[in-house]
């Protein structure tokens, strides 16, 4: 059996709580512990002469971490990848700081991991490229010669035509796309966007499009979690879980978990519960917002400012409304391990999944396999999220409607048990049936068929 082998950012077991590694490491686990691979990114380490690369076994994965310089990091990952391409990506055209000399760097940055992996390839691999870091490297990779099948999946949203064309370079990523195999996106809205991007391209059978003298398939693959685990882990007894049990009493939990970023609609979240506090005055007392948000990419300076917004929002609320004995919203920059996580997720009410933009957004699912079934909580969840296409027993809100917000706080503090019951079975239904492994197991099966014995 020939190997999988996955490049992405970052590899597993750097990051605070792990990074895209660390999600996508739970995403991949089944699909490596089924064959021999070999994982390849970013180290996390930035050395003006990188050191040869550093190498780890974690099963049957063989890890290998590639440094960075400096000037790489800079213009690759900080600057073209997170100032550049995601919020492209996610429809903030107004933060985008696009410099021609970060492409550059973009592209060296994607040489440099294409010749890392030139020194482990074997011909019978099958590559499988993660994430807006590296949508050039099939094309480095086919014009030194790769001929394997080498399969990409986009974890972010793919925008719309006319603000993907704002990107100057937009043409030379699309054509660099054409030289995978196969092209994994979240939703069908993501791939038809995609192939709107391309113009008029000869369209084969089905998915299948021929274009830059190439032909590829294109795939709609939306990732899952490992709902069983997940769900076991959060009716295990925890040691904070049950702190914040007795901490809250009897009030009602509504809880929020993202990474600290401008996507993830954290202002207007908690505007909203602002919004709901004013309006409720019974109310008052008698809900927590526990709202957790470890800082990510503090060296972006649209994540400091966001920082600086959301301290000032949270002071205000508390500023407000807090009394001697109630503070309304707990706001937390740290990651907590999964099982906490998984247990605050249970004890929640509430699950406010707000997104402006999201591919898929996990952390809707994970809410969803955490609830106890004969006592479940309701998500709040944005119609911009990727997940909004499976979780329809959710409420859904438009992100940017703050009253919308507030009004769906109160309707899911007051919904009878059996609504809330019907409403999480069929959001827990579609999780345990399109997991992690399913994910990953589609997603390889349909890069195999584009290469039919
Ligand atoms: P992210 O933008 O990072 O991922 P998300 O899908 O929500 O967003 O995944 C976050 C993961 O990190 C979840 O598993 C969550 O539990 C974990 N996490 C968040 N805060 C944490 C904390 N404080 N402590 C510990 N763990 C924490 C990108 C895309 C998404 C897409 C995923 C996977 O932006 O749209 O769903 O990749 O494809």
């Amino acid at each position: 059996m020939g190997r999988l082998v996955v490049i992405s950012n970052r590899i597993p077991g750097h990051g605070t709580r792990g990074g895209n590694g660390g999600g996508l490491a739970v995403g991949l686990n089944a699909a490596l512990a089924k064959r021999p691979s070999l994982w390849l990114g970013w180290s996390g380490e930035v050395a003006e002469t990188p050191p040869p690369p550093e190498r780890r076994h974690s099963r049957r994965t063989e890890i290998v971490g590639v440094a960075l310089t400096p000037a790489l990091h800079a213009g690759f990952y900080a600057n073209f990848a997170n100032s550049i391409l995601w919020p492209l990506f996610h429809y903030r055209l107004g933060l985008v700081e696009y410099r021609r000399a970060d492409y550059a760097a973009y592209l060296e940055a994607n040489e440099w991991i294409a010749s890392a992996l030139m020194n482990e390839l074997r011909p019978d691999d099958t590559i499988w490229v993660h994430d807006y870091h590296l949508i050039p490297l099939a094309k480095v990779l086919r014009a030194r010669g790769v001929t394997n099948p080498i399969g990409y999946f986009l974890h972010i949203p793919f925008p719309a035509t006319e603000v993907f064309r704002c990107l100057p370079v937009y043409r030379e990523l699309v054509e660099a796309m054409a030289h995978y195999d196969l092209v994994g996106f979240q939703t069908e809205s993501d791939r038809i966007q995609f192939v709107d991007v391309l113009g008029a391209p000869e369209k084969r059978a089905g998915d299948t499009i021929e274009m830059f003298g190439r032909v590829f398939q294109t795939g709609v693959f939306p990732i899952g979690i490992d709902t069983s685990a997940f769900a076991a882990f959060a009716a295990k007894p925890s040691v904070d879980g049950e702190r914040l049990a007795a901490n809250l009493g009897d009030r009602k939990l509504a809880i929020g978990v993202d990474r600290l970023d401008y996507s993830k609609g954290l202002p207007n979240r908690v505007a909203a519960y602002g919004e709901f506090l004013e309006r409720n005055p019974d109310w008052r007392g008698k809900v927590q917002y526990l709202q957790i948000a470890p800082i990510s990419r503090g060296e972006v300076s649209n994540y400091r400012a966001l920082r600086r917004e959301l301290d000032g929002a949270a002071g205000r609320i508390n500023g407000k409304y807090a009394d001697f004995d109630w503070t309304p919203l707990r706001y937390v920059n740290r990651g907590f391990p999964r099982g906490t996580l998984a247990a605050f997720y249970r004890r929640a009410r509430v699950g406010l999944v707000t997104p402006l933009r999201d591919g898929m957004n996990l952390v809707a699912k994970e809410f969803v396999a955490a609830q106890p079934p004969d006592d479940p909580g309701v998500l709040i969840l944005s119609e911009f999220a990727g997940a909004a296409v499976e979780l329809s027993g959710a409420l859904t809100i438009n992100p940017y409607d703050i009253d919308a917000i507030a009004d769906a706080l109160q309707r899911a503090l007051e919904m009878p048990l059996d609504e809330r019951v019907s409403r999480w079975r069929a959001d827990f239904d579609v999780v345990s049936t399109n997991t992690a492994a399913f994910w990953a197991e589609s997603f390889l099966s349909a890069l195999a068929a584009t290469r039919p014995a």
